[in-house]
């Protein structure tokens, strides 16, 4: 890891297209990703962490880019015949996928944490960023319904997220302590981006976790966020309408409002330009860019807005 490093808060989808422009930009040895684990799921006793799992294989060009998430081209032949022999298997996983979570599993179950497990992924499938959980212990997100709360991936996969979002909750975050690395990788940053991913299901989780939020307030590098929210929706995801639901702004200065104190400069879209004063009367500078990552190059010229607006040179 570099010993000043870039450090980035990221979710799954947008997290990893816009880690994808990031690596274009500076060395991906210069970069520590901080992932969201409040989407981890166990089915069938397998321990998913979709978000990591989908930067890791976004960057290793593995990735289903049509669904975002999973191995291109995966059968799943194990899901089949789990499902002929009466399992309830509402998760799509994918068989290489499985062989993925077979390894994590197996190495959680012998004691070893989360982010060393993430490591040894990494390495293997031969990433050069460095990749932490946010936390080695068990945090999950909640999420609130007017039939009561529910796991995150039974709101977003299993009901597909028709549900109206009453409440979003952390389980464990209050306990919760940053995996190894974390601290350092925000205290020690030369820039700190927030990653264009829903803040209040990808990136709150992170920030949920005490130790993390007090250092990114305390933080001594700047810090650039990106918004996921153009024109008043998510480019993917259920984003746009939980942030009504839960009485936030379905708009950029919505997203500042959530990162007002925690983020130095917003990165929004052109779409969005006449809310650039709404946002920096919140304390933030604007920076008005195409942000939407339909191809490689529109990820790279994004990252590269958001770098250049933390003062990277690139
Ligand atoms: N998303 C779905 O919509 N349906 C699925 O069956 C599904 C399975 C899945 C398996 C592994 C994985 O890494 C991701 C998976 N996702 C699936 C995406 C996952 O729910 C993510 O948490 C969301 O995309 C939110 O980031």
């Amino acid at each position: 890891m570099h010993d000043s490093p870039i450090t980035v808060l990221a979710g799954g989808v947008g997290g990893a297209r816009f880690l994808q422009g990031v690596v274009e930009v500076v060395p991906a040895a210069d970069v520590v990703v901080v992932g969201n684990v409040g989407d981890d799921v166990e089915p069938h006793g397998l321990h998913v962490s979709p978000d990591l799992d989908t930067v890791l294989y976004t960057l290793t060009g593995w990735i289903d880019e049509d669904k975002g998430w999973g191995v291109r081209g995966d059968s799943d032949r194990a899901l089949e015949q789990a499902r002929t022999l009466g399992a309830d298997a509402w998760f799509w996983l994918g068989d290489l996928d499985i062989g993925l979570h077979l390894a994590r599993t197996e190495a959680l179950r012998r004691g070893e944490p989360l982010s060393a497990v993430t490591a040894r992924l990494a390495q293997r499938l031969g990433l050069d960023l460095t990749l932490l959980p946010a936390t080695d212990d068990r945090l999950r997100t909640i999420i609130g319904t007017a039939q009561g709360e529910i796991d995150f991936q039974t709101y977003y996969v299993r009901r597909g997220h028709a549900d109206v979002v009453t409440s979003i909750r952390f389980d464990g975050a209050e306990t919760a302590r940053p995996a190894p690395g974390v601290t350092e990788a925000l205290r020690d940053a030369r820039a700190i981006v927030i990653a264009p991913s829903n803040p209040l299901i990808s990136i709150s989780p992170i920030l949920a976790v005490p130790a993390i939020r007090e250092q990114l307030a305390a933080r001594t590098a700047i810090c650039v966020a990106v918004s996921p929210i153009v024109a008043g929706r998510a480019l993917r995801g259920p984003a746009a309408a939980m942030l009504e639901s839960l009485g936030h702004e379905a708009s950029p200065a919505g997203v500042a409002a959530i990162y007002q104190g925690l983020a130095d400069v917003l990165v929004l879209d052109e779409q969005d330009a006449e809310l650039a004063a709404r946002v920096e009367q919140l304390g933030m500078r604007a920076v008005v860019v195409d942000t939407i990552m339909r191809d490689a190059a529109a990820r790279e010229r994004l990252a590269r807005a958001a770098l250049d607006a933390a003062g990277i040179a690139a």
